[in-house]
């Protein structure tokens, strides 16, 4: 019988079939190759650059490492500045400190939480050398705008996608904005391959160094020409993502049906404010389920009611990265109203293939039942 008060978190991992990815792991086993540029990770790196349609991928060990090989390919000066959101996780801001850079909070927009284009420029100065904004819940900057200024100011843009798997702007897939974009493939994305990263570029000139960065800088068996990581993906992950790949339009569809059954129940709830982010411009993937709570206090209270109910939200992403106990000293005299409330605000409520949606109904009830 089925358990209807079996607890519900945030997020769950899309699994395949387990005869699909263990006739993967079959052959892995045939081929005794692992790690190290195997064949089904030149597999799920040539189906990547396929369905990103982009004209590179490099396929990392995770997001994370991704976005700092990404920042120390250019080897900018140490101690310049990035313009970067502070409402984000705590890779995005770590990847510009462990690079040696200094990231520049920019406040974001509520209408979207991402950086907001406006106070970008203010923030330039001449140790600029980048912008990394990031399409936070799959919610795409303004990549136009953020063009304009970096191409203005002669800045590398490198893009936080680590939501944004599958994400379309003017009918064109995200990775083809910015000089390069990261995604994440960590098990708790949309699409995944248990842990796993890549980069999307389209400049080929890009590939030959990114590949050496994380396979420790090593060019052949006698040149190491780049101080680089470890950061490969193996052949096991490369596994998982080619399993899901084929899933991807089940994916999506599933997590539409989900968002609008959230939109029904919850768009008359005063004290909650939705995002709604499909437009003529946008194809949006439904990565996360955000929202606003009109309060700190209400926030804080919903969260304990729901986890009181068995239903597991989160606050992504509080505290913001200004507020962070290794940031907050740096950073004392900055203002970031709208992140600052935001990160206090905010909820993620629970969305993943496998949720149905008499699950969603019962969450809703909760919130309901709550406000009233
Ligand atoms: N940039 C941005 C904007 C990011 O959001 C992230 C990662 C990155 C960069 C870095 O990419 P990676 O290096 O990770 O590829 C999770 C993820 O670990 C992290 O990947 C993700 N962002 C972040 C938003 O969320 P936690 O610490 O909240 O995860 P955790 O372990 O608490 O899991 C959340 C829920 O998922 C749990 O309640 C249970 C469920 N879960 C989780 C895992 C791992 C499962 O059911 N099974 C699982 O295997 O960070």
């Amino acid at each position: 019988m089925e358990n209807n008060n079996a607890p519900i978190y945030v997020t769950k991992p899309y699994l395949p079939e387990k005869e699909k990815f263990n006739s993967y792991i079959d052959f892995i086993w045939e081929s005794c190759c692992l790690t190290n540029q195997g064949t089904l990770h030149n597999k799920f790196q040539e189906r990547l650059r396929d369905y990103l349609d982009v004209g590179n991928i490099t396929l990392t060990v995770n997001g994370h490492l991704a976005l700092e090989s990404a920042l120390r390919m250019y080897d900018f000066e140490q101690g310049s500045e990035v313009i970067t959101t502070p409402f984000t996780f705590a890779s995005t801001t770590h990847a510009i400190t462990l690079s040696g850079l200094k990231p520049v909070f920019c406040d974001i927009k509520e209408s979207d939480l991402t950086i907001d284009e406006n106070k970008i420029e203010e923030l330039i100065t001449d140790k600029t050398v980048a912008i990394v904004p990031v399409h936070v819940y799959g919610h795409p900057c303004n990549v136009e705008a953020i063009e304009f200024i970096a191409k203005k100011h002669g800045l590398k843009v490198i893009y936080d996608a680590a939501h944004a798997f599958a994400v379309k702007v003017n009918g064109k897939s995200i990775a083809n904005y910015g000089d390069i974009s990261m995604f994440s493939f960590h098990a708790t994305k949309l699409f995944h391959s248990i842990e796993g990263g890549a980069l999307a570029y389209n400049r080929c000139e890009y590939a030959e160094v990114l590949n050496a960065y994380k396979n420790f800088g090593i060019m052949d068996e006698e040149h190491v020409e780049y101080v680089g990581r470890n950061a490969k993906m193996n052949e096991f992950q490369a596994a998982m993502g080619l399993c899901n790949l084929d899933s991807m339009d089940d994916i999506l569809n599933k997590r539409k049906e989900i968002t609008m059954r959230y939109r029904e129940h919850l768009k008359e709830i005063q004290e909650i404010q939705m995002f709604y982010i499909e437009s003529d411009k946008v194809e949006y993937n439904y990565a996360y389920l955000p929202i606003l709570v009109n309060t700190k206090e209400n926030r804080e209270a919903l969260y304990d009611y729901l986890a009181e109910n068995n239903i597991f939200v989160r606050k992504y992403f509080y505290p913001i990265a200004s507020d962070y106990e290794c940031y907050k000293d740096l950073y004392k005299e900055i203002k970031l109203p709208v992140a600052k409330q935001s990160g206090d605000r905010v909820l993620t409520l629970p969305i993943y293939h496998e949720l149905s949606l008499e699950d969603v109904d019962r969450v809703c009830g909760f919130i309901k039942a709550f406000f009233k």
